[in-house]
Parts: structure tokens; sequence; C-alpha cells
């Protein structure tokens, strides 16, 4: 869509960012259906093997644009989010491959669940996530229910849902909401790292481990057990696996081309 959303490819890594700085990246009408078209398109380009989700300016993302009329008082917030924020959250679940959140600043609302959503999150020491919603009487959306207590636990779910504070990157790493904090001027340069290792690593190993891990949530051990075996079987076969032997018993660093 238009420059708010911007989406670029960085050799097999796709940037996607939120570009409305001077709303702190509120998702307005087409942003969020924006950014789902281009999580779908990562899933179908053979390309492209991770995917970096960042915000421009200060902030990552404040959420829903409380000025849409959209989503006034009285109006139908259920048809939002099943026309833009549930499929997102779908788009970026079951993408097979990695998705890297870079956070500075401020993730409020879903912005905050668009961030947990990623399969890792790097964030700035400035950044905090905000579950801002019961502060304007409403409840987490984007998978925030079902992610939070899986994240951090229930009760910790529970206080930052219903209290709306922030929490702090530090806290969130110590709770284990995120896989790293660094300085903020590092975050561009220590994201755009991660996303390209992973870009360079076995894709189909990458989508079978997230979906796996997704899966388990749910499953019980057999069939989480049965889910390991097939997965393997298929990931047996791969061109990734054979070089990654060869690369061992040779000594030699594996290059791996994500199939
Ligand atoms: C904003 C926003 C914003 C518009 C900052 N909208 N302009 C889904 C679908 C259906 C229904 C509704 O909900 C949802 C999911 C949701 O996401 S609901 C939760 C929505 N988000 C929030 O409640 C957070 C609202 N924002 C804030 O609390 C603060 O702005 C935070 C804590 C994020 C940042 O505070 P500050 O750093 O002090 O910045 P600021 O408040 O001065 O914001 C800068 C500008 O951005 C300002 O505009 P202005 O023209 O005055 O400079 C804000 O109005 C605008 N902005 N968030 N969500």
């Amino acid at each position: 869509m238009s420059e708010r959303l911007l989406v670029e490819r960085d050799g097999a890594v796709l940037r996607v960012t939120l570009n409305r700085p001077e709303k702190l990246n509120a998702i307005d009408a087409g942003m969020a259906e924006a950014a789902r078209h281009a999580f779908e398109r990562a899933a179908s380009d053979s390309g492209v093997r991770a995917v970096l989700l960042s915000g421009a300016g200060r902030a990552f993302c404040a959420g829903q644009d409380l000025s849409d009329p959209a989503v006034a008082p009285g109006a139908d917030l259920g048809a939002t989010i099943e026309r833009a924020y549930n499929p997102l959250i779908r788009a970026m679940r079951a993408l097979p491959k990695p998705v890297v959140a870079a956070v500075r600043g401020v993730a409020a609302g879903a912005g905050a669940n668009l961030a947990f959503a990623a399969d890792i999150v790097v964030a700035a020491r400035s950044a905090k996530f905000v579950e801002a919603f019961a502060r304007i009487g409403l409840l987490p959306d984007s998978g925030g229910t079902w992610m939070l207590p899986r994240l951090v636990g229930h009760a910790r779910a529970t206080g930052l849902a219903m209290l709306g504070e922030p929490l702090a990157a530090e806290q969130a790493l110590a709770w284990g909401a995120i896989w790293r904090v660094v300085d903020d001027d590092r975050l561009d340069e220590a994201s755009a790292e991660l996303a390209e290792r992973l870009a360079g690593m076995p894709t189909r190993a990458l989508g079978a481990i997230k979906t796996a891990l997704q899966a388990g949530w749910s499953d019980d051990l057999d069939a989480q057990l049965a889910r390991e075996r097939d997965a393997q079987r298929d990931l047996g076969a791969t061109y990734d696996y054979g070089e990654g032997v060869e690369a061992f018993i040779a000594k030699r660093e594996a290059r791996f081309e994500g199939r």
C-alpha cells in the first residue's frame, strides 16, 4: 500500500516497517491489511527466508488508531478485528519462516501484541510494552489473551492486561516475554543481523520448529511426538539436511539454501 507500510527486500530478509512515526505508527485503515499481505507474500516467495518487523521513528506501534471512525464508540469493533487484526496475526503465526520484531520505544495495545506475535523479539532498552486496552474499556486483542499467559504465565498476564501498566524491556526479558535487550543505538544493527542470520539457516527446519512449538501449546505429548516424527521425516529429505551433515563431516561451514 501507501508508504504507511514499507515493504522492502534486503537479500533473503523481507523488511516490513510501520511508517507513521508522527502518530507512533498507530494502525489506521489499510495498514493491518497491507501488513497481512506482506506476510502472505513472504509465505509464497521462496526467496524470503525471514521477516524483520519494525516501526519508524521513536515508537514501535501505538496500536489501533483511535481517531479512525471505524472504531468510534458504538461502532462494531468486532468487524475491524475480523477484517484487519485477526488475519494479520494468523498470517504471522502461520508463516513457516522466522519473524523478528525490532521494538524501540512504546508498543501499545495491538502494537504490543503484534510484537509478541513475532517469533523473536529484540527490544531497545527504551522499549515498553503496554496492554493499554483495559484503560479504554477493552480487552487485549490481536491474540494477546492467548499469547500473554503462554509467554509470562497467568498471574503476570492478568496483571498486565487488567492494570495496563507499561512492561519495561528489561522486565519483559526477565519474564521471558522477549529474546534480547540491546542499547537503543544498537537496535537496528542487532535486529538486522539476527534476521540475516536466520535467513541463512535451514528455513524448512525453522518453519517446522515454529509450527511444532506452537502446536505443542495445545497438543498432548503423544500428538507432539508424532508431529516431531513426521516433521523429522520431511526434514531428513531436504537439501539443507544433506548439506548440514556433509558440512559437519567435512568440518566446513554449511551453506543452507532453504530447501
Ligand atoms: C495516537 C495513538 C493512537 C491515534 C498515539 N491512535 N493517535 C483494535 C481494533 C478495534 C478496536 C480498538 O482496539 C484495537 C486494538 C488497540 O490497539 S486498542 C489500544 C489502542 N492504543 C492505545 O490505547 C494507546 C494510545 N496511546 C497512548 O496511550 C500514548 O500515545 C502512548 C503511551 C502510546 C505514547 O505516549 P507519548 O509518548 O506521550 O506520545 P503521545 O501520546 O504524545 O503520542 C504522539 C502522537 O501520537 C499524538 O498525536 P499528536 O497529534 O497529539 O502529536 C497522539 O495522539 C498520537 N497517538 N497513539 N492509538
